[in-house]
């Protein structure tokens, strides 16, 4: 298989500007979430491979890339971005292909990788320091510089999405990045790589590692010369990273995840708010970070609202990525099986509603029907742990103290709503809800490119989007002149 149109080779690896094998030669087979099938074979890259591309990015520092322009980096950036929207449609049929979800949701993502190239492009050159007022005789001012390698490991629910927010801050800022995609998906971050190389991203400034996580992850989360790392995926290995950066005392971003809630009071518009509260359990087979997988409803509303997420669970369709319906496979055979095993666990709860796998949907893919439980007690299983599947629970509450507590009663802290008219209870709720991007009356998965996103507690810590990834991927140098 070649990776159509851009002709590259998926078994390879991509260092220094070329495309090559990785040491060992050895590979791993992609499988195709909608059927089982095998796609490919992925390079297995290792720690000679991570070593490799680090000496590359070190190289790419003190050459041309290390040297070019906030402007002109810019430039690349923006070039990269028109690229990427010229390939929509293969960039997309390749994501479906890998990832399993519809093509919509998969074109949905080429657009936002886009954004992110456009948007990081835009900011570049408005970033800068200040000058601080100090004593008699001093001038006092702050750079913004790059941390210099910056390794990269991502998960495979939106590889595209999350190299846009994280590979284009860090290479917006100036460093030299090292990727290493997740084993069950990484078509796109290759032909990321081919795009980013026509469009004249200097050799160096991206390689791309892919490989397993305990092989190739492992080796660049603990490379000396590694000097930030950023990481999205579960939270034991979000452990493992921050551990391993440790040893060399450098910062991480960690990304990993939630159990975001939307609360729905006695005052909320129930129309406006049911297709956010379904949709942001669903979107990509619930295989989001974002996702909202708790649904607090008051007392007064709860029937209302039930059989409204009910009716529209009723009516969802999950099948193959290409037959584009609500939902698609999850990524992998494991990732069901992690999913079923929840459901199990739930096989007490009420059922409000399922959709359903449709009747043609081959055999070997990993599908989960979409599945509401009714009437959940906050401390369940089920509505204390990240599913990660296309899974909702629903709450009652009495009150507002108690919704609060409720939602912030898990250890994660990513995202919540609020759904109300009271604009008082709104500004009231926006400051004590655990969480690192509060909507009120809507919900945003994780917002678009420009509004900062990232957690506190198990969620992670870090922030990625916007301006404030621009501030996470570079440090603060001050400079004191005496000058008399
Ligand atoms: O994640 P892993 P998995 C959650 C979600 C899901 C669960 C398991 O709940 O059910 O995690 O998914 C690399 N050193 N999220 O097992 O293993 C790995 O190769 C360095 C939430 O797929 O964390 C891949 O590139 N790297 C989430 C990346 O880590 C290692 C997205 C993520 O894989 C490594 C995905 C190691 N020792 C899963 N082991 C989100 N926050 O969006 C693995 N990796």
């Amino acid at each position: 298989m070649t990776l159509r149109p851009l002709g590259i080779d998926p078994g390879l690896c991509f260092i220094g500007g070329q495309w090559g094998s990785v040491d060992g030669k050895d590979t791993i087979p992609l499988r195709n979430p909608s059927d089982g099938s095998t796609l490919c074979a992925i390079a297995r890259g290792g720690a000679a491979d991570v070593d490799r591309a680090v000496s590359a990015a070190e190289g790419a520092l003190s050459g041309d890339w290390g040297r070019m322009p906030q402007f002109e980096r810019g430039r690349i950036l923006q070039k990269i971005g028109t690229m990427v929207l010229k390939h929509v449609d293969e960039l997309a049929e390749l994501e479906a292909l890998d990832v399993g979800k519809p093509l919509k949701q998969a074109r949905a993502d080429v657009i936002a990788l886009a954004r992110y190239m456009e948007f990081y492009a835009g900011a570049v050159d408005k970033i800068h320091g200040t000058t601080i007022p100090y004593l008699d005789g001093y001038t006092v001012y702050t750079l913004r510089e790059p941390h210099g390698v910056t390794g990269h490991i991502i998960p495979w629910n939106y590889p595209m999405q999350i190299i846009g927010r994280s590979v284009g801050a860090a290479l917006a800022m100036g460093n030299a990045a090292v990727l290493k995609p997740a084993e069950e998906a990484c078509l796109t971050a290759l032909a990321f790589a081919e795009i980013a190389r026509r469009a004249g991203l200097p050799d160096g400034a991206l390689n791309v590692v892919p490989g397993l996580g305990a092989e190739a992850g492992a080796a660049l989360a603990g490379h000396p010369g590694v000097r930030h790392v950023s990481f999205t995926g579960s939270v034991g290995v979000g452990k493992l990273i921050q551990t391993a950066a440790a040893a060399n005392v450098v910062p991480v971003t960690l990304e990993l995840g939630g159990k975001s809630p939307q609360l729905v009071f006695e005052d909320a518009d129930v129309d406006a708010a049911l297709p956010f509260l379904t949709n942001a359990g669903i979107q990509n087979a619930g295989q989001t970070c974002s996702a909202s997988s708790r649904i607090l409803v008051h007392r007064s509303r709860y029937d209302e609202v039930l059989s409204g997420m009910a009716a529209r669970y009723s009516a969802l369709r999950a099948g193959p990525a290409m037959h584009d319906l609500d939902v698609g496979p999850l990524v992998s055979a494991r990732q069901k099986e992690i999913v079923e095993g929840f459901l199990a666990k739930g096989k007490d709860l009420e059922i409000a509603a399922q959709g359903q796998v449709v009747s043609d949907a081959p055999a070997g893919g990993a599908y989960v029907a979409p599945t509401l439980f009714a009437s959940v007690k906050p401390d369940h299983l089920l509505a204390q742990d990240e599913i990660f599947g296309p899974v909702q629970v629903v709450i009652p509450f009495e009150t507002e103290e108690e919704a609060v507590q409720i939602a912030n009663g898990t250890a994660f802290g990513l995202v919540a709503s609020v759904w109300s008219r009271d604009g008082a209870r709104q500004m009231r709720l926006a400051k004590r809800l655990r969480a690192g991007q509060v909507f009120l009356n809507n919900y945003g998965a994780g917002g678009g490119v420009e509004l900062p996103f990232g957690g506190t507690g198990l969620s992670g810590h870090g922030r990625e989007k916007g301006f404030e990834a621009l501030y996470g991927f570079s440090q603060l140098k001050t400079v004191a002149a005496l000058h008399g």
